[in-house]
This record gives C-alpha cells, sequence and structure tokens, in this order.
C-alpha cells in the first residue's frame, strides 16, 4: 500500500511517505474545475494525435500526448502546481541548484488495455549514484483512478533497485485516487500503467522532474513553439530549462544581461 495524503498534508509529510515507500499519493491536490479545463483542452489532441505513439511499450488501446504545455495551457495548473514544485525541491535539490523539467505526458488509457510493461522511468540515464535520485514523477488524476479502470500500478519499496525480475504480482499495489489528487513517485520506482477492465477511459497527466544537470527527456525548446514559451511565467520558463545550471551548463551568447543565469 502507498500512504494517502491529503491536501492540507505538508509536504516535508509528503516527503517523508515518498522517500520511505518510492511513492505517495496525495488525494484532491486540486479541484474539479482545474482538471475539467485541462481534460477539455487536451480532448482535441487526444483526438487528432493521440494515436501516434501507440507501441509495445505505451499499449494500442491508450492514447498519448507528448509536450503537454504546448497544447493545454491549463496543464501548468498542475504541471508548475507549487505542490510538485515543492516535492520535486526536496528530492532533487540536495544534488543540483535547480531541478528542470524531463517530460510531460498526458495518457488516456481505454477499455481493453492490458497492463504496460514494469518499468522504471529514470531508466532512460545509464548509470547511477547511490542515493541520488535523477528524477521524481507526478502523475495527475483527470479521472477518478481505480483498480479497475488502470490505476498506475507501483511496487512500493522499488527505489531500493531491486530487480524488476524478481517482482511479483503480491508486490504491486494501484494508486486508486479520486480525480484531482496526484501520485508522486521516485524515478527509481518500479511502476506502469494498469490493464482497463471498466468501460470507461481513465486519464492522468505525468510531469517529470530531473536534476539541472541532466539532459531533460522532452526537448523543450524545440517540443513547445517558442512563442508559447514566451507567454509562460518566468518561473515556468526556468523550469522548461530556459536558465543555465550554476551559470555554466546551457549558457548562450544571446543572454547578455545574464537574465537566464541568475
Ligand atoms: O499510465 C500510467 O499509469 C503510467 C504510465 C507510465 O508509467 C509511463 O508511460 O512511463
Ligand atoms: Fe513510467
Amino acid at each position: 500500500m502507498l500512504k494517502t495524503l491529503d491536501k492540507n498534508s505538508s509536504t516535508n509529510e509528503i516527503l517523508h511517505a515518498l522517500n520511505d515507500d518510492g511513492g505517495v499519493i496525495v488525494a484532491n491536490q486540486v479541484s474539479d474545475v482545474v482538471v475539467d479545463q485541462v481534460s477539455k483542452e487536451l480532448r482535441p489532441h487526444f483526438v487528432e494525435h493521440g494515436t501516434k505513439h501507440q507501441d509495445d511499450f505505451n499499449g494500442y488501446m491508450t492514447l498519448r500526448i507528448y509536450a503537454v504545455p504546448g497544447v493545454s495551457r491549463a496543464s501548468l495548473d498542475l504541471i508548475a502546481h507549487q505542490r510538485c514544485l515543492e516535492v520535486a525541491d526536496g528530492i532533487l535539490n540536495p544534488h543540483c541548484d535547480n531541478f528542470q523539467l524531463g517530460s510531460t505526458t498526458a495518457i488516456e488509457i481505454h477499455p481493453g488495455e492490458s497492463d504496460q510493461e514494469l518499468h522504471r522511468d529514470d531508466a532512460i540515464y545509464p548509470i547511477r549514484i547511490p542515493d541520488v535520485e535523477f528524477q521524481v514523477s507526478a502523475m495527475w488524476a483527470l479521472d477518478d483512478f481505480t483498480e479497475e479502470n488502470g490505476a498506475t500500478r507501483v511496487v512500493p519499496g522499488s527505489h531500493d533497485l531491486r530487480s524488476i525480475d524478481g517482482v511479483s504480482a503480491d508486490d504491486i499495489t494501484q494508486a486508486a485516487m479520486p480525480k484531482g489528487s496526484v501520485l508522486f513517485y521516485m524515478g527509481s520506482t518500479i511502476h506502469g500503467g494498469g490493464a482497463n477492465r471498466s468501460t470507461l477511459p481513465r486519464s492522468g497527466v505525468i510531469s517529470t522532474y530531473s536534476l539541472g544537470w541532466l539532459r531533460q527527456e522532452d526537448n523543450q525548446y524545440l517540443s513547445i513553439p517558442r512563442d508559447v514559451a514566451d507567454s509562460f511565467p518566468e518561473h515556468v520558463r526556468r523550469l522548461m530549462g530556459y536558465q543555465t545550471h550554476c551559470q555554466s551548463l546551457g549558457t548562450y551568447p544571446g543572454d547578455p544581461d545574464g537574465l537566464w543565469s541568475k
């Protein structure tokens, strides 16, 4: 089981549970109004582009959209939510000057989809440093997540780097949570989408946050049009990577005032 805390919990409590179990749910972190706006903005993109990334890993009954802020401004209320920033700060900032957005993905699992392969999101990085998490993920529920409709499957405690091959069904729990809740899990925590045995789709948005000195999973500069990025508030642009790390990584000569190096 993962702990479920509520939106009045302190970020310290959340970090404590996340560090202990590798995952934690914060129930009802945002209102239905926020979630419904994001769902509304995503809908046409799910319909038009959602099948483009179907493969053995993503599934063939699952719709996906990448670079979510580029198509849904309201998604920033989730992706750049203060709670996410505080959690990412707590996990990552002991090991970097500033963390950054790694990737953003909207995932709608349709009825008939089977369990996604269990994996670690940080497997994109080929090395590990003992006691250093490279990234942390936030999965926002745009619908109620239930065991039946494919709530994310998580192996509590698996940020201990155990082998995925040794995981048995008994080790897996599902992040059942009401719409508007958020599941935080470590980059090293074993997890995967669940089979949808219900009659309705299950929709969610995952954003990952990574150490500021790593290559971002999504190329934010290419995947979010420049004029759209320019319209975002400064803290969001910084989060997307429009800033240097320690005034050395990611510098560019067009920043004579040093705005993005501060
Ligand atoms: O859809 C989910 O619940 C999880 C998806 C996931 O973990 C992934 O695609 O990396
Ligand atoms: Fe994943």
